[in-house]
This record gives C-alpha cells, sequence and structure tokens, in this order.
C-alpha cells in the first residue's frame, strides 16, 4: 500500500501515520522525522535545514525530493509507504508522480485530514506540554510564534496540494477534529476501498 497523509501542521499526520506502521506494518516516511535526524547528526542536508525548520520556513524543494527519492528505494520501502509530510508544495507533487511513474509504482490513497486552524496551536501547544512533562526536549517549531510561521507556509505553498490531488480523483478529506480513534477507524474505512 502506498499512501500520503495530507494537512496542515498539527493535524495529526505523524499521529495517524505511527497507527497505520503499528496495524498494517508498513513503513512511515515523515520527512519531518528525517530532516530533525539529519539535523541532530549534522550531516550537510542537516545543516542546511536547521535554521529553516526552526523559522517554521519550509526546507527546499530540491533537499526534500532528494531525500524522499533516495528513500523509497530502499527494501524496507518495497511493500508500500506511508508519506507523512510529504509532498508540502505542488512541485514536490509533481515530482513525486514522476519518481513514481519512473518506478512503475501507483498511489493507492492520498488522504486529507482537516482541522479548523483555530484548533492547530492547542494541539502543538499540548505536543509542547507533554514533552515537558516527560523531561524530554520541545520542538523548536512548537512555538507559538513560530508556529504562525508554519501555518503562513502552510496556507501560502502547501493548501494547494489537495486541489493537486483532487483534480486527478485521488484525494479523500477526513474530519481531523475527531477524537484520534475515530480518524484511525475512517482512515482504515478508506483503505478497505482502495
Ligand atoms: P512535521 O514534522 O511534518 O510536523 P507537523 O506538521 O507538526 O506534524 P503532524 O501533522 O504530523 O502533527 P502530529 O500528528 O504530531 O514538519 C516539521 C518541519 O519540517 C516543517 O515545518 C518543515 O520545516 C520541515 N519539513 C517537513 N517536511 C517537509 C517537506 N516535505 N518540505 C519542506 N519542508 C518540510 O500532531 C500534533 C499534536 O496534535 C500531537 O500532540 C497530537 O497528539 C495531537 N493530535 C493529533 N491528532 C489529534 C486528534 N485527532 N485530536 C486531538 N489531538 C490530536
Amino acid at each position: 500500500m502506498r499512501l500520503i497523509l495530507l494537512g496542515p501542521p498539527g493535524a495529526g499526520k505523524g499521529t495517524q501515520a505511527q497507527r497505520l506502521v503499528e496495524r498494517h506494518g508498513i513503513v512511515q516516511l515523515s520527512t519531518g522525522d528525517m530532516l530533525r535526524e539529519a539535523v541532530r547528526n549534522q550531516t550537510p542536508v542537516g545543516l542546511r535545514a536547521k535554521a529553516v525548520m526552526d523559522a517554521g520556513q519550509l526546507v527546499s524543494d530540491e533537499i526534500v525530493i532528494g531525500i524522499i527519492s533516495d528513500r523509497i528505494d530502499a527494501a524496507d520501502c518495497q511493500n508500500g509507504f506511508i508519506l507523512d509530510g510529504f509532498p508540502r508544495t505542488v512541485a514536490q507533487a509533481e515530482a513525486l508522480d514522476r519518481i513514481l511513474a519512473e518506478k512503475g509504482l501507483k498511489l493507492d490513497a492520498v488522504i486529507e485530514l482537516r482541522v479548523d486552524q483555530t484548533r492547530l496551536l492547542d494541539r502543538i501547544m499540548g505536543r509542547a506540554a507533554d514533552a515537558r512533562s516527560r523531561g524530554e526536549p520541545v520542538r523548536k517549531d512548537d512555538d507559538p510564534e513560530v508556529f504562525k510561521t508554519r501555518l503562513e507556509a502552510y496556507n501560502r505553498d502547501t493548501a494547494v496540494v489537495s486541489p493537486f490531488y483532487a483534480q486527478t480523483g485521488r484525494l479523500v478529506t477526513l474530519d481531523g477534529m475527531a477524537p484520534v480513534d475515530e480518524v484511525t477507524k475512517a482512515i482504515a474505512g478508506v483503505l478497505e476501498t482502495v
């Protein structure tokens, strides 16, 4: 199964992707996690991405497309994958179509989690509070001011990705404001039909 989860920052893409990994045993490809790992390991990509991510901006298409293109070739992706946080621009979506076509692969589902923007900041602040209570570091971009920039980047560059898939009849939109278990059930319902 090859699946894309779309939605604004804090929509629950990562939360649902982890549940799908547990249930279906397919790999989660989170560009956010991959970039954070690159930053931690101070790789050349991480060194270029750090300031951009900390400011809540999007990392360049060139970097992110390169990461995904290489990752999809790995052995653990041969039975499928969940893309979480990618594509975030139409250029990334077009590149993904090209990459998959070259490999003779197709997408099974593109699922958008719709959440009112007024609810997103509360979720992100909740994630920061959870991290603090566990004594874990809080993500630099889980800060109210940086979050504003992330939402602006979403509205400017990423919101247009859903219509890109809708045009070709590939988009299913679900209510991402429902409790986590209900969103999981709704996603399972979509996957039964593919
Ligand atoms: P990401 O790591 O993708 O961060 P995110 O948008 O915050 O994640 P998500 O929507 O998965 O939220 P989550 O499930 O955790 O990106 C971080 C940065 O990396 C970007 O700003 C950018 O700089 C860079 N980047 C990544 N991909 C890129 C790309 N393709 N191109 C360019 N740059 C890229 O949920 C958030 C919180 O809500 C959690 O606390 C969760 O418990 C809660 N929650 C989830 N579902 C809920 C529900 N149904 N009800 C109530 N709470 C819920």
